[in-house]
């Protein structure tokens, strides 16, 4: 039986921390090789890589997500023991519900809340000098995310609520006060929602039976009990905070249209859906996601390799992005490469892959594909605007990452 490549560094932790985005990447570079393995917090992992190794990944006969997620990632990103660390009929029964709310319809309703927020927000930039976007679409995803989800919100809490979501997102590969503030974002976010469950349910409050807080509040486990009013109010978030956290790709996106002007032209042609085009190489070019994980649910062998019941495995979602073998030119930004691509459920994986319902594979991607695709639209025409000199490099080595500017825009005027 062959061995899987050791990486000869006792532990790899701190490097991945440091080293970031390209930190599988470049090892499967180095060792020449799909699959390796490092140890991380002291435990085994190996690595993987490419669409056949995700085809692997995301079969849950081979892979659990229990004990997958460090906690500090739950305690800022998701939540302690939220659906994305959930298996088997306990994770399919809640994967049901967040399915139920990507239907069509509900995804119209957001897009018509979200299109009054990008002409409210426009006004307002009218008004002032500066505007960073990444912060003002924070509030815009919020405000219309919240309506969506039924949980209410006052006008003057938009923009504290909205930086703590971002600093949920924010806190996920950060050591020290970055990872605090990710920590007591989470802390007072749940507390919020723990009150909108509570008086969702001694009937104080009643959202309409379409939106994630009547659903999560009213949603019944495999055994046929309620969510606990804690669990309730993580999953609650669930549904809320990942469409704030949008923002990082439309603040991309704004860089792109910036960067790549002649695609703006190639925007306006309405005999094609180009927007579509577009948002697929922004989710491809630019970086979000760095990996994911899953635990091995018991012995297995793949192409002759040992996987051991218990083991941690990485599979590089960065690197995915950006392997010649798969993309022609990764470094360039080329929408059309999406023009003959045959939607396939692992080969290209920014927010995961697999299927929808019995994997962990984003249940928001088709939304996060709409509100990028609406935002380029109105970042292209209904807004003109000027984009001062700034620095608009991102840095790789921070998971999440962001242009650094967060996207500057002066003389903002609406077009219609
Ligand atoms: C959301 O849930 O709010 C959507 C945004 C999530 C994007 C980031 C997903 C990160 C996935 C795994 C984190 C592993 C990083 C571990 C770093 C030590």
């Amino acid at each position: 039986m062959p061995q899987i490549i050791r990486d000869p560094k006792f532990d790899s932790t701190l490097d991945v921390l440091r080293q970031g985005y390209t930190f599988l990447y470049d090892r499967s570079r180095k060792f020449d090789s799909d699959i390796f393995q490092i140890r991380l917090m002291g435990m085994k992992a190996i690595c993987l890589h490419g669409p056949e190794a995700a085809e692997l990944f995301y079969d849950p006969e081979y892979f659990i997500r229990k004990g997958a997620i460090p906690r500090r990632v739950q305690t800022t990103l998701m939540g302690v023991d939220a659906i994305q660390t959930r298996d088997n009929g306990e994770h399919r029964c809640r994967k049901e519900l967040f399915m139920s709310l990507m239907t069509p319809e509900s995804r119209q309703r957001l897009m018509g809340l979200l299109a009054k927020e990008w002409q409210r927000y426009a006004q307002k930039w009218e008004q002032i000098e500066q505007v960073v976007l990444f912060n003002e679409v924070q509030e815009i995803l919020c405000r219309a995310a919240c309506a969506w989800a039924g949980v209410p919100l006052q006008d003057e809490e938009v923009p504290t609520r909205a930086r703590e979501f971002g600093n949920m997102v924010d806190g996920f590969g950060g050591v020290g006060p970055r990872h605090w503030r990710g920590k007591q974002a989470r802390i007072r976010g749940e507390k919020w929602m723990r009150g909108i469950i509570r008086a969702i349910r001694a009937g104080e409050l009643q959202p309409t039976v379409d939106t994630a807080a009547y659903k999560v509040a009213w949603h019944r486990e495999p055994d046929g009990k309620l969510l606990d009013v804690q669990m309730a109010a993580i999953e609650l978030m669930n549904a809320v905070r990942p469409i704030v956290a949008i923002a990082t790709y439309i603040t991309f996106a704004a860089v792109a249209l910036h960067e790549y002007s002649p695609y703006r032209q190639r925007l306006r042609n309405s005999s094609e859906d180009y927007a579509e085009l577009f948002v697929q190489e922004v989710r491809r070019y630019f970086p979000f996601t760095p990996f994911v994980g899953a635990i091995v649910r018991d012995d297995f062998t793949w192409h002759d390799f040992h996987f051991p019941k218990g083991t941690m495995v990485l599979l590089d979602v960065y690197g995915a992005n950006r392997d010649e073998r798969w993309w022609q030119d990764p470094e360039v930004f080329w929408p059309d490469r999406f023009r003959h691509w045959q939607d396939n459920a692992y080969d290209f994986i920014p927010q995961g892959g697999g299927d929808f319902l019995t994997g962990h594979r984003c249940a928001g991607e088709w939304i996060t594909i709409e509100v990028m695709k609406q935002a380029v639209h109105f970042l292209n025409d209904g807004i003109t605007y000027d984009v001062p000199a700034q620095d608009l490099r991102y840095d790789l080595t921070r998971m999440p990452t962001l242009p650094a500017s967060g996207f500057l825009m002066t003389r903002v005027h609406r077009t219609g």
